[in-house]
């Protein structure tokens, strides 16, 4: 467990091995809201967790009202809500086409994130249990998704001249294949020389960097 801060008013559960926490804590960095993780996992620590999220489904944060938050997406929304109270810029905008566009970014990088982690528990079955063309389909439609974020990307961000949760969803899926299936990764990085440069770039930032993947 990490204390971000004293009083740590938010907690959020999950490792940040799961792309889906991590973006959550990125974003929580990036706003200044200071948090307890709880760094317990949904396989290996099912004891520990039961209490506490017996869905075993992360990331799950806990408001200071001790109210529970599940889906990342809901999460984000709830964060950046709080930003804009507290007077910043929100990491998705908050109306109109901007929105739109950020939220449709992510949505790809929500495609290539989800079947990655798809194409990782099929390779939790035993070995004689594996579906090879489901994987298959699996690693077709994650590297589309990049394909076509690849595309995307002409500039330093994904939208606009600035940082929105786009790149923040795009590069910690990409983390995630990048650590659990690096094969996979060098496939894709050699196709998407641009996401991959953006991955380089905001894995060295103070944000990513405050949130490492094997924590
Ligand atoms: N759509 C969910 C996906 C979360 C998700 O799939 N989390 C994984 C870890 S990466 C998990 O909890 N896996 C355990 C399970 O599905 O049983 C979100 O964005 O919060």
């Amino acid at each position: 467990m990490t204390n971000l801060s004293e009083a740590a008013p938010h907690r959020l559960l999950g490792l940040y091995d799961s792309p889906f926490v991590r973006r959550v804590a990125v974003s929580m960095h990036l706003y200044g809201i200071p948090f307890e993780h709880v760094s317990l996992s949904v396989f290996r620590q099912m004891d520990a967790m039961r209490p506490i999220n017996p869905l075993f489904k992360v990331p799950m944060l806990t408001l200071p009202n001790g109210e529970t938050l599940y889906e990342s997406a809901y999460i984000l929304d709830y964060l950046d809500e709080l930003a804009c109270e507290r007077g910043l810029a929100a990491l998705i905008p908050r109306q109109g086409a901007e929105r739109r566009q950020v939220q449709q970014l992510m949505a790809l990088a929500t495609v290539a994130t989800e079947k990655a982690v798809a194409i990782e528990y099929e390779h939790k079955r035993p070995s004689e249990l594996l579906w090879a063309e489901w994987t298959d389909r699996l690693r077709g439609q994650m590297r589309q998704a990049f394909a076509m974020l690849e595309e995307k990307l002409v500039g330093d961000f994904l939208f606009g001249n600035r940082l929105t949760q786009a790149d923040i969803t795009t590069v910690s899926g990409i983390g995630f294949v990048r650590y659990v299936r690096p094969d996979e990764w060098a496939e894709v990085a050699s196709a998407c020389p641009a996401l991959s440069a953006l991955a380089d770039r905001l894995e060295a930032s103070a944000a990513f960097q405050a949130v490492p993947i094997d924590q």
